[in-house]
């Protein structure tokens, strides 16, 4: 039996993580019977979320867990698609994981208000003395790491124009289309509509979500796609 190592629902979405939220539903779209676990953190191999264990072999990395069930189980998570169509999924998803996730990173540690209704709700069990000085110290290095990585340069006018470029070409990409390549969902979806779903929550003020809801194909899409993979959520 595959384990699912996620972090779980917070604001308002199935898992705080978007990376969890795609693992999660490659694994439904693949059939696959898994159980989950809110304790993998500590023990992550990448020290990151999500992996899986199946069978004794751990798995860590969204795209790595969805290399393994297709080598492993035969499931074909781009299957139909031209050998351009592919590419173009590929490319999809790394805008998603590697460029809009730091925007939604940036939106939800950066800003104070976000940051207390949201990530602040990761140390609830911190010591309380201890909290405040957990809080500012993960803080610090998230602002680090968006400024390495290089977003966290950009002058927040320069970030919501990104962020608007990046949703603009998802809900063209998309179209009228029900899903990226038709009318059932593939691979690139589970990635594109667990991003979609993390620049919409409603607990964020920011310009990201902004954007995202000045495309109304993309806002359409993201509720499908969560009906869809978790029709018993409630938010
Ligand atoms: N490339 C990884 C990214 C996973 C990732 O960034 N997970 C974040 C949450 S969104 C995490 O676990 N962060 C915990 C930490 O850095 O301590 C994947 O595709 O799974």
């Amino acid at each position: 039996m595959i384990i699912l190592y996620k972090f779980g629902p917070y604001f308002g979405l199935p898992d705080a993580s978007p990376f969890v939220m795609k693992a999660e539903m490659l694994l439904k779209l693949a059939g696959l019977p898994y159980h989950v676990s809110l304790k993998g953190l500590l023990n992550a191999p990448k020290g990151k979320l999500p992996y899986i264990r199946d069978d004794g072999e751990t798995i860590a990395d969204s795209t790595f867990i969805r290399l393994h069930i297709e080598r492993k189980y035969g499931f074909d998570f781009d299957r139909g698609l031209s050998e351009t169509e592919k590419g173009f999924a590929w490319a999809i998803e790394k805008m998603c994981e590697d460029h809009l996730y730091w925007l939604i990173v940036d939106a939800r540690w950066m800003d104070r208000a976000n940051f207390a209704r949201g990530p602040a709700q990761f140390f609830a069990d911190a010591p309380t003395l201890a909290r405040p000085l957990a809080k500012a110290i993960v803080r610090r290095g998230v602002k680090r790491t968006l400024y390495d990585q290089g977003l966290g340069r950009h002058t927040p006018d320069e970030r919501a124009e990104l962020a608007r470029r990046d949703l603009a070409a998802l809900a063209a990409i998309l179209g009228d289309k029900p899903f990226l390549f038709g009318d059932e969902p593939l691979g690139a979806d589970a990635t594109v509509g667990a991003f979609a779903a993390a620049c919409l929550a409603k607990v964020f003020v920011a310009p990201l979500r902004e954007a995202a809801e000045a495309e109304p194909r993309l806002v359409a899409y993201a509720e499908r796609m969560t009906k869809r993979f978790y029709p018993d959520f409630v938010a």
